[in-house]
């Protein structure tokens, strides 16, 4: 490991979504100085590194993933001038600071797609991607992300465009060299500035086959789905170490890769150190563990026995291959983990805590996503006119015109996945504390309950639980650098796992379920007395040389062996 390079290893990341995080000007939306305001909050947490969603000036079709202007703030959130001094204040709190990188898509507003539009034969028109056609038949299948086509027909230029999201995000060519430079150069100048590093969005999608094929159907859409052509093309690793040699090199800095689509084989190839790509990416594999017939808006229950495999492959492979893991319950785009995978109703606390327990002790880099802290919940609104995501909005047209779709199911289905869950603002008081004016989006209707103040100042609260799971990672070698091993893969309702290095055994066991459930101690670590490094309740055993181990409804707790 090379301690100046490599410092994301021991580090813990706080994931904020700056529209709804703390607004400092009354206007309803979340701000830069808000942030500001918060950095104690955050430093007080000890988190090592704060990533920020999108903050660039953009039209906000997609909250910011459709970019304008790589080198302004976005007004709303405020300006560049707020922004050096946030980046100041973060680093006097030791706290590095990451920004989204969306270079897959611009917004249509972007002076090179208006350019673009222009003529074929303007410069900037094979920035992005376009097929000749005449208007009746989109190039091949592709759905977009956000429903319809991922192509749209502009008549003067008697083409289509390419978009895998919105018809407002163009898809970029990568193909185009002086687009890369362009890109790169952007890149550069933030990091200048002296950013810490970037999350790069969908960047397994930047290299599309170049026939672009048809995709296989898509769960609950008439298209095709464009993984297969567009998810890690066969230029996407020269890109990146492309992207690596001529800026990210020439930095100490820390790179994550959203990469949809792919597998912890493939993961390798984006994260091995000696690839000089990135230094790790985001795993979809278990958030797509409850994915059923209509995609992401399925309403089954996930599987335990699923959820382990996927982790633990994940755990395994990158372990194997000199890789690094992401690890992460949810971000902007997931559900709250506790109505997710936890019980939000009745072991809200001890789920969270358990949720902290069974991630924290993995090998790689957690991620915290704002609200998580306090154990924020999935909310529910009552009309589909409170949502504002675009996909959910895009997901109920489309729930709402199959008939195997009831209106009952479709609501369920929302209330269970719609990225609004997780984009409610941060609730910082009994009153709300988010903005004195309008929210632009409404509050969890729980925040009379669930909110900063009334956690932080508990000392059975998940906050100072948090607290306590980052400074295990700052100071527990063997959480970092420790073997993993899945214990009772087949077990339904326990994941249990040791970390061992040459010091140190944990064993972390965490029951999933709300009976009591009592399991056998692995044989190696019988007779041998541990103690306990953080457990979820005060009702868990102490191991003193027993052979079983009797965990409570949702119990999380890890003991530490000592080699003796
Ligand atoms: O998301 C990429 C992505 O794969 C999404 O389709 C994601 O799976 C979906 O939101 C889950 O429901 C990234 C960003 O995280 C997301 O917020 C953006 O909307 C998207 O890219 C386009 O930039």
């Amino acid at each position: 490991m090379n301690k100046t390079t490599d410092w994301w290893r021991k580090s813990v990341v706080y994931q904020v979504y700056p529209k709804s995080f703390n607004d400092s000007n009354g206007d309803g939306l979340g701000d830069l100085l808000g942030i500001d305001q918060k950095i104690d909050y955050l430093a007080n947490l000890g988190i090592d590194v704060l990533w920020l969603n999108p903050i660039y000036q953009s039209p906000q079709v997609d909250n910011g993933y459709d970019i304008a202007d790589y080198y302004q703030i976005e007004p709303s959130l405020g300006t560049m001038t707020d922004f050096d001094q946030l980046l100041q204040h973060a680093h006097q709190h030791n706290i590095k600071v990451l920004l989204d990188l969306v270079v897959n898509h611009t917004s249509n507003q972007h002076a090179w797609f208006q350019e673009a539009l222009k003529s074929k034969a303007n410069p900037y028109h094979d920035y992005y991607i376009w097929k000749d056609g005449d208007g009746t038949t989109p190039p091949n299948n592709w759905g977009s992300s956000f429903g319809g086509s991922a192509w749209t027909y502009v008549p003067a230029l008697k083409q289509y465009y390419l978009h895998l999201f919105a018809k407002e995000q163009p898809d970029l060519n990568w193909e185009n060299p002086r687009m890369r430079t362009a890109i790169y150069q952007m890149m550069d100048w933030w990091l200048a500035k002296g950013v810490d590093g970037f999350r790069m969005d969908v960047i397994s999608l930047i290299s599309k086959k170049p026939n672009y094929p048809n995709g296989p159907a898509k769960a609950g859409s008439p298209f095709g789905n464009y993984y297969s052509g567009a998810a890690n093309g066969p230029q996407v690793h020269a890109y990146l170490r492309e992207m690596h040699r001529t800026v990210l090199a020439h930095y100490p800095v820390m790179t994550v890769g959203e990469t949809p689509n792919t597998t912890a084989q493939q993961a390798v190839k984006y994260s091995a150190v000696d690839r000089q790509e990135l230094d790790m990416v985001f795993s979809f594999d278990h958030m797509h563990v409850d994915y059923g017939s209509n995609g992401k808006f399925s309403t089954n229950r996930f599987d335990l026995v699923a959820l382990k495999k996927r982790l633990s492959d994940w755990q395994t492979t990158m372990a194997q291959n000199n890789g690094w893991n992401s690890l992460y319950w949810s971000n902007h785009d997931q559900p709250r983990p506790i109505s997710r995978f936890g019980d939000d109703q009745h072991y809200r606390i001890r789920s969270a805590k358990l949720l902290g327990i069974a991630l924290h002790f993995l090998q790689g880099t957690p991620y915290i996503y704002q609200g998580e802290e306090i154990g924020m919940t999935n909310a529910q609104f009552d009309q589909l006119a409170d949502y504002n995501d675009l996909e959910t909005k895009t997901a109920a047209e489309l729930m709402a015109r199959n008939p195997a779709i009831t209106s009952a199911e479709c609501q369920k289905a929302i209330y269970l996945h719609s990225r609004d869950n997780a984009r409610t603002p941060m609730p910082w008081d009994g009153h709300g504390g988010f903005t004195t004016g309008q929210p632009w989006l409404k509050m969890n209707p729980n925040f009379p309950t669930i909110n900063v103040q009334k956690d932080v100042n508990d000392q059975h609260g998940i906050y100072q639980f948090y607290q306590r799971l980052i400074q295990l990672r700052h100071t527990q070698a063997v959480i970092t650098d420790g073997d993993y091993q899945l214990l009772m893969p087949d077990d339904p309702t326990v994941y249990a796992y040791t970390r061992r290095n040459a010091e140190t055994t944990l064993l972390v066991v965490t029951n999933f379920s709300d009976q009591s459930q009592k399991r056998p101690v692995p044989p190696e670590l019988r007779q041998k007395a541990a103690q306990i490094l953080i457990a979820n309740c005060d009702c868990v055993p102490l191991m003193t040389a027993t052979t079983t181990l009797e965990l409570p409804a949702w119990g999380a707790v890890v003991y530490q062996f000592n080699q003796s």
